[in-house]
This record gives structure tokens, C-alpha cells and sequence, in this order.
């Protein structure tokens, strides 16, 4: 067996590009000798996805379409996961969506269309996909979300999907202590900002990692490889006691007043 994840096999999804969090997750993954699946939404970014496997050398089980907010594509992304693979350790869901004219202003102006959308695409996402997956997780496994202290705390801007990341967090909690029965942990990273595709052209994103610098403990921001490293902690046989936790990766700024 070789690496921390010699013999595991790994969904991955949610690589837009190479700076996606999902893809330093991937890459921490493959390190440590994991064999990987992975879904994408757009053909762009399963162009993208492909260009990146080839660069960086990684050969994938699968890499099959599956929108995250769409239960047929849901289960059949994953009758062709289970089919290839047999047995499943890992899920990594590293999905979010909301309209852009909810990221803005004030959080009483949304609307239910674009609430249910952030909702259903960011929170509801995980439930779904972890009942496919759990399916397929005969031996236990381990299952890790993305989310952001907006979920804790009003960040401004962030209105809609900090809600959603708040129903993220507590469907965590909830799934891991239905799945726990099982062997299966349920968890998630809290990151810092990270200048990624979904962030582009949000407001107030450079304040804010402006503010960082200042405020952390570490007085600096972080990057995609501390996301996967710790993500991939809680994928591995590392975290065996770990379940239904919230691990920030955010140079400590989740601890100042
Ligand atoms: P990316 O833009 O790189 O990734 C976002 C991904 O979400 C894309 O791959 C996109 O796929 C996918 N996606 C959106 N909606 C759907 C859907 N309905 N079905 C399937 N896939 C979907 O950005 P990040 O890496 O930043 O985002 C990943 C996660 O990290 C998100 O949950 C985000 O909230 C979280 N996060 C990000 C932080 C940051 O600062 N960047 C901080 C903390 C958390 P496609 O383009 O193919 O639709
Ligand atoms: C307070 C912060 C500043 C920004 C406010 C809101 C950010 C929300 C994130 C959310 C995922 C963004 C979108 O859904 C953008 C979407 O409307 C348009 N973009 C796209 O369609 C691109 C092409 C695709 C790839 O994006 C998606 N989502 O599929 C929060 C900052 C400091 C931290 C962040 C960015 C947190 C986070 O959750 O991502």
C-alpha cells in the first residue's frame, strides 16, 4: 500500500479549473496514492479538467457529468461511479452556487427562487449525494464538505450563501450522525478566502483578503494546497475519530473578536 490513501478510491467534485479548491484537494490525494473519480457540471470545465489530469500526470478511474442540483443526474453519475468503481472511501463536495444579484446589498431583499437556488444547489447538494454515495461505501468512509465562516457569522455580501453554508454545516452534523452507524464520517473545511473561479467578480473580495493579512494569527492568507492537505486529513485513516466537525483552515482568523 502506498501513501496515506494506498487503496482508496475518491470522488472529487467540483474542478472548474486549476484554481479551484477541488483540484488541491485532487492533488494532495494523488500524492498519497489515492485512485480518484471526478464529476463536473459545464463541458468547459470538463475540458479544463481533462487538460489538468494530462499536465499533472494523474490517470482517473472516471470522470463522469453530474449537476449537483438535479437528483436524476445525481443517480446516475453515481450508478456509473458504483459500477466502475465497486466500493467508494471518499467523497469530496466542493460545490456552490447562488445568482450574483443575491451576493450583493441586502440579504432581506432575496427572493424565494434565488433562496431555494443558493439552498438547493449548495446544502440540499450534499444530502443528495451522499445517499447515492453511501451506497457505494461498504467498508466506511469518509465524507468532506466546503464552507466559509460566513456560515458562523454576517460577512457582508455573502447574504444568501451564508445562510446556505449554514444549513451546510447543520446537514453535516445530521448526516453524520445517520451515516456513523456505518462507519462513515461526515465532515467539513471552513477555508479562508481564496481568489477562485466562483469568486471572481463577487464584491468585496480583496477587502477581505485584505483583512486577513491584518487580522489572522498567521497575518496571511491561505491557498488551495492547505485546503487539500486538511481535506485530505479528514479523508484518511488520520481522522478515524473525527466526525460531524467544522476544521477551519483560515491562518486562525476564525478566532479573533
Ligand atoms: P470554483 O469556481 O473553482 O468551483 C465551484 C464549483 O462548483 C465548480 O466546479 C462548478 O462546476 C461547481 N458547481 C456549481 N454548481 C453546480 C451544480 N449545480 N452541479 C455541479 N457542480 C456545480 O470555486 P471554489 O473552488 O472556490 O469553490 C468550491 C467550494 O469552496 C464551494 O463550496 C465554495 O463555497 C467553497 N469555498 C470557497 C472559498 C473561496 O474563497 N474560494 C472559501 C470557502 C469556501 P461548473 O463550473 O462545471 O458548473
Ligand atoms: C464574502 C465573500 C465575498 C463574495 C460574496 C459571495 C460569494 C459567494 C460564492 C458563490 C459560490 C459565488 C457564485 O455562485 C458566483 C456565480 O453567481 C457566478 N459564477 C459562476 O457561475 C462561475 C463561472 C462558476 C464556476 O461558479 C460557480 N459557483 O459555479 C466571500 C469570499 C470572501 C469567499 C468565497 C468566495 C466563498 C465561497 O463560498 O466561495
Amino acid at each position: 500500500m502506498n501513501g496515506l490513501m494506498g487503496n482508496k478510491t475518491v470522488v472529487v467534485m467540483g474542478v472548474a479549473n486549476e484554481r479551484s479548491i477541488a483540484w488541491g484537494i485532487a492533488k494532495a490525494l494523488h500524492r498519497e496514492g489515492a485512485k480518484l473519480i471526478f464529476t463536473y457540471r459545464k463541458e468547459r470545465s470538463a475540458q479544463k479538467l481533462r487538460q489538468l489530469l494530462e499536465q499533472a500526470g494523474i490517470e482517473p478511474l472516471l470522470c463522469v457529468s453530474c449537476d449537483a442540483s438535479d437528483d436524476a443526474s445525481i443517480e446516475a453519475a453515481f450508478n456509473e461511479i458504483g459500477a466502475r468503481a465497486g466500493v467508494l472511501h471518499g467523497l469530496v463536495h466542493s460545490i456552490a452556487f447562488a445568482d450574483k444579484e443575491n451576493l450583493k446589498g441586502e440579504y432581506v431583499e432575496t427572493g424565494r427562487d434565488g433562496y431555494l437556488l443558493a439552498q438547493q444547489s449548495s446544502a440540499y447538494s450534499l444530502v443528495a449525494v451522499a445517499r447515492e454515495a453511501r451506497k457505494w461505501m461498504t467498508e466506511g468512509g469518509s465524507i468532506v464538505t466546503q464552507s466559509y465562516i460566513g456560515a458562523e457569522r454576517v460577512v457582508k455580501n455573502y447574504n444568501v450563501m451564508g445562510v446556505a453554508k449554514a444549513a451546510l454545516e447543520a446537514s453535516v452534523r445530521y448526516l453524520a450522525e445517520d451515516l456513523g452507524k456505518y462507519g462513515i464520517r461526515v465532515n467539513t473545511v471552513s477555508a479562508g478566502p481564496i481568489r477562485t473561479l466562483a469568486a471572481k467578480g463577487v464584491s468585496g473580495f480583496n477587502d477581505i483578503m485584505s483583512a486577513i493579512e491584518e487580522k489572522a494569527p498567521l497575518r496571511r492568507n491561505i491557498d488551495q494546497d492547505e485546503v487539500g492537505d486538511a481535506t485530505l486529513f479528514l479523508l484518511s485513516h488520520l481522522s478515524r475519530g473525527v466526525t460531524g466537525e467544522v476544521l477551519h483552515v483560515d491562518a486562525g482568523y476564525h478566532i479573533m473578536g
